[in-house]
């Protein structure tokens, strides 16, 4: 078994995205079926610009499964995009104007182009539709051991919304039948003018979204070495998805104002099924950088997009001359898209956090061993209670 991985390809216009995913067990069901129902609700939500009219995203599975199974072999996959038809053949005008806050200029300085375009294309946020894909495998994978990851936004264009009082799965339900993903739907309606408001003005918005995830088991991740502890694995591969700028764990930033008893999570023995339980999670689920079994709760801020239809002070790169940005076309708000591309990116995590506890190359191994886990009880954490040197 090797570690989980993925290496994406492909740029906005071009032929294709391309995905591999190497590690999956043998004998996982999957079908293209499962990922391109990801792939849709990528393609759903209020603030999309023209270019979500034309893709109707579709994976085509090209290694990796055989009569609907998983072999073990990496996964390759790929989705066309069918706005390249447009591209193909056709002299670009020349892009010069970096946009603020895009890879423009950042690329053009690492890479030393002589146009924005190569930087722009693989900066693009289409590229998320690759991880998507993975992403889904990852889900089907966890799936099998009932853990489940949904999410939804909390916060667009600084209209916060409610979602106290309704369960995980009230909310996942509710955003998924909301065009702004979002749970309330008083705040949805604020957050639907707000993105109208910003169509007409021209420019673009960000906010925040929230992703949980439900039946982990305790003990995902390690604290014995940096990259290894869950929440900065969880943390980079969110903060990994364009725009994304920020990510809590938990309610951390409220936390961190609170004295230490009013924020960690009493420790009680539930006499009935003898199970250690937590009254509360202010963790969001993770300690010492592991699952603790509690929901795992993380939150990712998204800046505004940079392509924004009013234009940008910048300088032209061909002339050295101030000059303000072109607009390229692009969306008012991806922050409810963004929502399952961060889906996308805890599920390959968790995946590869499970399989790293599990072990095991066929999904049957991965069972048994998953039936053996410890659990949070007294009678499995059996203590020794007697004096230990531990070093001579
Ligand atoms: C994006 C610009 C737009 C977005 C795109 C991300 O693409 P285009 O330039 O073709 O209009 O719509 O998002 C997608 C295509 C997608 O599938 O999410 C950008 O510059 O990041």
């Amino acid at each position: 078994m090797s570690k989980l991985r993925f290496l994406t390809s492909g740029e906005s216009h071009g032929p294709a995205l391309t995905a591999i995913l190497e590690g999956l067990p043998a004998g996982l069901p999957l079908s293209a079926k499962d990922v391109n129902a990801d792939l849709a609700r990528r393609q759903q939500g209020s603030g999309s610009g023209g270019r979500m009219q034309i893709e109707r995203d579709a994976v085509q599975i090209l290694g990796g499964v055989m009569a609907g199974l998983t072999t073990g072999a990496p996964l390759a996959l790929l989705i066309p995009n069918i706005d390249h038809a447009h591209w193909q053949g056709r002299a670009v005008p020349p892009m010069t104007t970096p946009r603020p806050g895009h890879g423009d200029l950042t690329g053009a300085i690492k890479y030393g182009y002589d146009d924005l375009r190569p930087a722009l294309e693989r900066a693009s946020a289409r590229g998320t539709a690759a991880r998507v894909a993975v992403g889904s495998a990852c889900r089907r994978l966890l799936a099998e051991f009932e853990v489940r990851v949904g999410g939804y936004v909390v916060e667009l264009g600084g209209v916060k919304s409610t979602v106290d009082g309704l369960s995980f799965e009230d909310r996942w339900a509710r955003a998924e039948g909301s065009d702004v993903r979002c749970p309330d739907e008083k705040a949805a309606e604020a957050m639907r003018a707000r993105i109208n408001a910003a169509r007409e003005a021209r420019d673009t918005l960000g906010g925040v979204f929230e992703i949980v995830a439900l039946g982990a088991p305790p003990g995902l991740g390690s604290a014995v070495e940096w990259d290894r502890r869950l929440g900065a694995e969880l943390g980079a591969a969110l903060l990994s998805i364009p725009a994304i700028k920020g990510v809590e764990i938990g309610p951390a930033f409220e936390n961190a104002g609170r004295p230490g008893t009013q924020v960690h999570d009493a420790i009680v023995l539930d006499a009935a099924s003898g199970q250690l339980t937590r009254p509360t999670n202010r963790s969001g689920g993770l300690e010492g950088g592991m699952t603790s079994g509690q929901p795992l709760i993380l939150r990712a801020a998204m800046k505004p997009l940079a392509t924004t239809l009013q234009p940008q002070a910048s300088v032209d790169l061909a002339t050295g001359q101030p000059a303000e940005t072109k607009y390229e076309r692009s969306d008012v708000c991806a922050v409810p898209r963004a929502v399952v591309v961060g889906e996308a990116m805890v599920c390959f995590v968790l995946a590869r956090a499970l399989l790293e506890k599990l072990g095991g190359d066929s999904l049957a191994e991965l069972k048994q061993r998953w039936a053996g886990l410890r659990q949070a009880r007294p009678d499995q954490l059996k203590m020794r209670g007697t004096p230990t040197v531990f070093w001579e």
